[in-house]
């Protein structure tokens, strides 16, 4: 048996070159010379092994699957086939919005192992948000990302009977879906095992929230939206975390949480987060008020990402409404353009109110559940970081309980300046 083919092992620096070794997508790039390649595991995140691989002739990533959360040990088994899930919503995503993800070299199903290319020097996201760096068109790419791959993995472009078999291949990433319906739907309303929050300077609004009976129904509702409307393929985790940047690119990675979900989701998680880091400023300036110009930047950023998806997802709509819903022999066919207009009106709203409502769990869950946020978790005084957290609580709740009585963006970012005590516009 050769180690292509062995039974699944998690690797570490020492034992993944033997094993990339008899991987041509490999060899063809870095060489057949293990002696010279340079190993690093680098993950950060919550779940998995990530090597950055060096050698003289160039630099790959592998990332492999461990059975267990990584952020909390094996006594949390996750499944391996993860990877696969990963592995195809990547595909389609470079399919859908080409460009936008990186390259993929090599995929081995057993070893939950994804090769694929080393972005460099970028970094991710979250980074750049709490050092005050600026990237031109990452809301362009971020909207246009939402657009296109929600658009296009619908019912509005797709055919239908793809869709039911991608419906039928990403259901079965139900492990890490129960995670988001625990983690972010669930758990911070109630004084569930897994959380924490910042103690004791935040227990009265965490109290106050969950005891907050219109709060507690409405994520329900926004539970039920996720759960049970399988509109389109989503990311799944579409955080500052899941985004790498360098100067004016950026790059969409880390889709295993994909599933079959409502549109409002992937760009309700991205807009949270932007507001979570505009909040988290404070944290991270030398003096108060220093980066008022960078606060500004992030607000406009999440409007500029709304704008591009819903200009994005109109020229889509009136361009490649290929697929059996809304269909045009219903309506242009019939010279009734104006009901295709009016039916995109309707859908827009409905993934806009969506929208906020997801944005609003979403900054709840960083600051009340399991899995925060180093942009919050970096602040060391925990009065600051406190003072940072409770108006992006404030606002979320805000956002999933008045989401219908908020028309525009305007509001949303006028009420995240009111409640940071920022009054200019
Ligand atoms: C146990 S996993 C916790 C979180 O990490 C991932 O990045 C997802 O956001 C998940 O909710
Ligand atoms: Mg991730």
């Amino acid at each position: 048996m050769n180690a292509v083919d062995s039974p699944y092992k998690p690797l570490d620096v020492d034992t993944l070159p033997a094993r990339l070794v008899e991987i041509e997508e490999v060899t063809s790039r870095l060489g057949q010379d293990t002696s010279n390649w340079k190993v690093r595991e680098v993950g950060d995140g919550n779940l998995n092994l990530v090597f950055i691989v060096e050698s003289p002739k160039s630099s790959i990533i592998v990332k492999q699957a461990l059975p267990y959360v990584r952020l909390v040990g094996d006594s949390w088994p996750l499944p391996l086939k993860r990877a696969f899930f990963e592995y195809h919503a990547l595909t389609r995503q470079a399919e859908r919005d080409p460009g936008s993800v990186p390259e993929i070299y090599f995929f081995d199903e057993t070893q939950a192992l994804i090769v694929m290319e080393f972005l460099s020097p970028h970094v991710i996201l979250r980074h750049s948000l709490m050092q005050g760096v600026r990237h031109g068109g990452l809301a362009k790419v971020l909207g246009n990302f939402c657009a296109r791959t929600l658009f296009r993995g619908s019912d509005l472009s797709m055919d239908t009977t793809k869709r039911k078999e991608d419906v039928a291949l990403f259901v079965d990433n139900a492990a890490l879906c129960d995670i988001t319906e625990n983690l972010v739907f669930s758990d911070p309303y109630f004084d569930a095992e897994m959380n924490r929050h910042t103690t004791p300077q935040l227990d009265d609004i965490v109290a106050e929230l969950r005891a907050d009976i219109d709060l507690k129904v409405e994520a329900q509702h926004m539970k039920s939206a996720f759960c049970t409307n399988a509109e389109t393929m989503l990311h799944g985790d579409l955080h500052a975390g899941s985004v790498m940047v360098h100067g004016d690119e950026t790059k969409i990675i880390d889709p295993e949480f994909v599933t079959y979900g409502p549109m409002g989701f992937d760009i309700g998680m991205l807009i949270a987060n932007f507001l979570m880091a505009y909040y988290a400023q404070a944290g991270h300036e030398a003096s108060p008020g220093e980066r008022d110009d960078y606060r500004e930047w992030i607000l406009s950023v999440v409007d500029e990402t709304w704008t591009t998806f819903s200009t994005e997802f109109s020229r889509l709509w009136r361009e490649e409404r290929t697929g059996i819903l809304y269909q045009k022999t219903l309506y242009e066919d019939q010279g009734h353009e104006v009901a295709a207009e009016q039916a995109l009106g309707h859908r827009l709203n409905a993934i806009w109110q969506d929208t906020l409502g997801f944005a609003g769990v979403e900054m709840h869950r960083r600051i009340l559940g399991l899995a925060h946020n180093i942009e919050f978790e970096s602040i060391e005084n925990e009065d600051l970081r406190s003072q940072c957290e409770r108006p992006s609580l404030k606002l979320g709740r805000q956002l999933v309980v008045n989401r219908s009585r908020m028309p525009n963006m305007a509001m949303v970012l006028d009420l995240a300046r009111e409640f940071e005590g920022k009054k200019h516009a």
